[in-house]
């Protein structure tokens, strides 16, 4: 059946607009080696090996499988140090796809977002964004900024159906912009299909209005493009009017609305490694140069190879293709459709590049100080090798504040990697944990880093977690 859009859906699913030429094996690893593993990682799917995982949803992020047409370009990659063609491409790419006039790139999406801060924060100043992301957090803080959340209450009500949960509070935001001189704002930070909301987009009105009041109050407005096409794609199927727009259209008229944004190329531009600062004014720009050859490397590089560059710059044309983010977005609903139709708490509205668990609801014997999502997350990958990620109290408790937010465990999908059939798989394995859900025991924080410390604390289970995570549905699985 051929969709309006002119892109093929098969029973409601967007058909993928391509085939697979190579592929990487992978295996389901017997039970025994499963709890070895995870006792091993202290409970933390961030410490699994990969070896280890059957199907691995912890991230999007560099895990996109890179097109033909991105590995020819590889092929011209000009690794010369300074002055490399592959620059002036990848800087043709952007300023056709966004529209930026200055491109800086980065290691990755943080190097970019180290650079704005050290460019744009001084100590003391606010940033107000909607919710926030770690690593972008983290950063303004380093540069002695404070975060401020001007995100609509929706963003964190895993219920609310809002169709925009990403979207600034408009009169929230007058009120931060009001009460400060403009001087005392380093920048206003809006992030595409907020992650930490679970993959939430913002409207174009929206974003029409934080410009509006950017502009009143003289304060640059930064994105996060990391996830815009999906984002772009969002507007054109739910914003009144919007549904005529080809996505290159509205992803151009989304950074036309920004002074600047920085990308994790890692996402959506389907490279393994890479990130972009692209900005519009000359100062911000020659500022973030000087400092990339101290943090990054040569600005026409930036920490990245030659054929790196090629395979952004590639990438970021197809990002802009309507049938590639409509079949990646459209796997996140088939994932997220059989889970509510089995009953299985989601955060709804389905995002752009996850589905989003509800610990609170699936393990409600859980308190929040037992980490209900770190312990969901251990009890996938043990009941049949499907790692994710905890995006709850570990990740988003911010020093000893209380935290009473979100607690989810994101199942999210790498673009252009797994089949239906994978798909199909984890909704099982998470529906058997599901009918088990209440043997599942809390957890105890046994080590916890200083910074970032979702990526490498270690638990241990507060009662018999390996019998009751593994009970015989996971034996079925084993065959
Ligand atoms: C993820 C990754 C990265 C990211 C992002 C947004 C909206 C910036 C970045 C940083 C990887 C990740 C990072 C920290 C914690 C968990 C996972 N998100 N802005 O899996 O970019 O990773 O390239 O430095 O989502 O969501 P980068």
């Amino acid at each position: 059946m051929r969709a309006p859009t002119g892109a093929v859906t098969i029973r409601g699913v967007a058909a993928p607009p391509w085939k697979i030429k190579v592929v990487e094996p992978i295996a389901l690893r017997p039970e025994p080696l499963r709890r070895r593993a995870l006792l091993d990682a202290g409970f933390n799917t961030f410490l699994l090996r990969s070896e280890d995982v059957f199907v691995d949803l912890l991230t999007d992020s560099g895990t996109s499988a890179v097109s033909q047409e991105q590995r020819a370009a590889m092929e011209l990659g000009d690794e010369a140090y300074a002055g490399s063609r592959s620059f002036f491409r990848l800087e043709a790419a952007v300023r056709e796809v966004y529209g930026f006039r200055h491109v800086i790139p980065t290691h990755q999406g943080r190097g970019a977002e180290h650079l704005l801060a050290k460019a744009l924060v001084k100590p003391g100043q606010l940033v107000p964004s909607n919710l926030y992301f770690t690593t972008s957090r983290e950063h303004v803080e380093l540069a002695g900024g404070v975060w401020v959340d001007v995100s609509i209450a929706e963003a964190i009500d895993p219920e609310s159906t809002h169709p925009f949960k990403g979207n600034l509070d408009l009169a929230q935001l007058e009120r931060v912009l009001a009460a400060a001189a403009p001087e005392r704002i380093a920048y206003v930070r809006v992030e595409a299909c907020v992650n930490m909301a679970g993959g939430q987009p913002f409207s174009l009105a929206n974003l029409t209005g934080v410009r509006e009041l950017t502009r009143a109050h003289g304060v640059p407005l930064i994105l996060d493009g990391t996830r815009l096409s999906e984002n772009a794609l969002f507007i054109k199927d739910r914003e009144p009017g919007e549904s005529e727009r080809t996505l290159p259209e509205l992803i151009a008229a989304i950074a036309a609305l920004t002074d600047g944004a920085i990308f994790s190329s890692k996402k959506g531009h389907f490279v393994p490694i890479g990130g972009l600062l692209a900005v519009n004014d000359d100062g911000l720009a020659q500022a973030a140069r000087e400092l990339v050859v101290i943090y990054e490397g040569f600005p026409h590089y930036g920490g990245l190879a030659g054929h790196d560059l090629e395979a952004l710059a590639q990438g970021i044309r197809e990002a802009t293709a309507e049938p590639v983010v409509r079949h990646y977005v459209s796997q996140s609903a088939h994932l997220a459709s059989l889970l509510l139709e089995r009953g299985v708490p989601i955060v709804v509205p389905v995002g752009a590049h996850a589905v989003f668990l509800d610990a609170k609801r699936f393990l409600p014997h859980v308190p929040q100080d037992e980490f209900p999502a770190q312990t969901l997350a251990a009890a996938l990958y043990l009941a049949g090798g499907v790692r994710s990620m905890e995006r709850g109290i570990v990740s988003g408790q911010h020093g000893t504040d209380p935290y009473t937010g979100l607690e989810l465990v994101r199942l999210t999908i790498p673009r252009r990697v797994y089949t239906q059939e994978h798909l199909d798989y984890v909704a099982d394995v998470v529906t058997e944990v599901y009918a088990r859900r209440e043997l599942l025991p809390g957890l105890r924080m046994t080590y916890e880093p200083a910074h970032l410390r979702f990526f490498q604390a270690r638990f241990e289970p507060r009662a018999a977690f390996l019998e009751a995570a593994s009970a015989p549905a996971a034996t079925a699985i084993d065959g």
